[in-house]
């Protein structure tokens, strides 16, 4: 087991090695999605979809990306079920739960119109974090403050899970006794600056969608690290 998942990240990492080696730590903007809004800072509302072993990584991710010049973070009630996890406009919704063997600690889904964000959905999966190695505060705080991340606009600033850790919850790598990797980093918080840097004419931070939906975008963050990375296009309902 262990020396398949080694040989499957050494792979990894080689492809990751050559397609990306000029870009890694340059930019880690998400396709340039980001959630339209006429001025700065502005406010995204969380949904709190989470169990009681969650609320704590919640509201430090909330706390932790609020840090940012450019916006903040506030947790609000949650407006879905946890299974469902459904989306609300012009907002995220954060939610665990036993999602089964899906192979993912945690997805990030974002909706968009042109490169424009205008819901997104973040869910941590219980059925893995339930058991080790992934049981404990670390794992699920480096799983919560990455999926947030996403949800502004953010990939990963590195995807190669056994160099050593940046110090970033947006670096792949092991966040066990590393507390630096559990939360956003400058550079991060530099990214989102480049990336709000401009004002649009609307907004969709708070606002309703248009009639038709058009496709999410999802970060897939694998239990096994090679894997990990993956941008899929989900099909056109939303659905990963
Ligand atoms: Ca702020
Ligand atoms: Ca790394
Ligand atoms: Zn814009
Ligand atoms: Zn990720």
């Amino acid at each position: 087991m262990v020396r398949s998942r080694l040989v499957r990240l050494l792979t990894s990492v080689a492809i990751v090695a050559l397609g990306w080696s000029a870009v890694v730590f340059a930019n880690h903007s998400w396709g340039g999605y980001h959630w339209a809004r006429t001025a700065n800072p502005f406010t995204l509302k969380a949904g709190d979809n989470v169990s009681s072993i969650w609320d704590g990584h919640l509201d430090v991710a909330v706390a932790d990306w609020s840090q940012s010049s450019v916006l903040d973070l506030t947790k609000v009630t949650g407006g879905t079920k946890p299974r469902n996890c459904r989306a609300t406009a012009g907002r995220i919704e954060v939610c665990s739960e036993r999602y089964g063997r899906t192979g993912w600690l945690g997805i990030a889904q974002i909706w968009i119109s042109g490169t424009h964000i205008t819901q997104g959905v973040v869910k941590v999966n219980d059925t893995y974090h339930n058991s080790p190695p992934y049981n404990t505060q670390a794992w699920r705080q480096y799983v919560m403050c990455q999926e947030v991340g996403h949800t502004l606009g953010l990939t990963h600033q590195d995807e190669d899970f056994a160099n050593t850790n940046l110090g970033t919850c947006m670096d792949y790598g092991d966040p066990t006794d590393d507390s630096a990797q559990q939360h956003p980093n400058a550079h991060d918080f530099e990214q989102l600056e480049a990336i709000y840097a401009h004002l649009d004419d609307s907004t969709t931070v708070g606002a309703q969608l248009p009639s038709s939906t058009p496709p999410a975008m999802g970060q897939i963050d694998f239990d096994t690290p090679g894997q990990w990375g993956r941008v899929i296009r989900s099909n056109r309902d939303g659905r990963l």
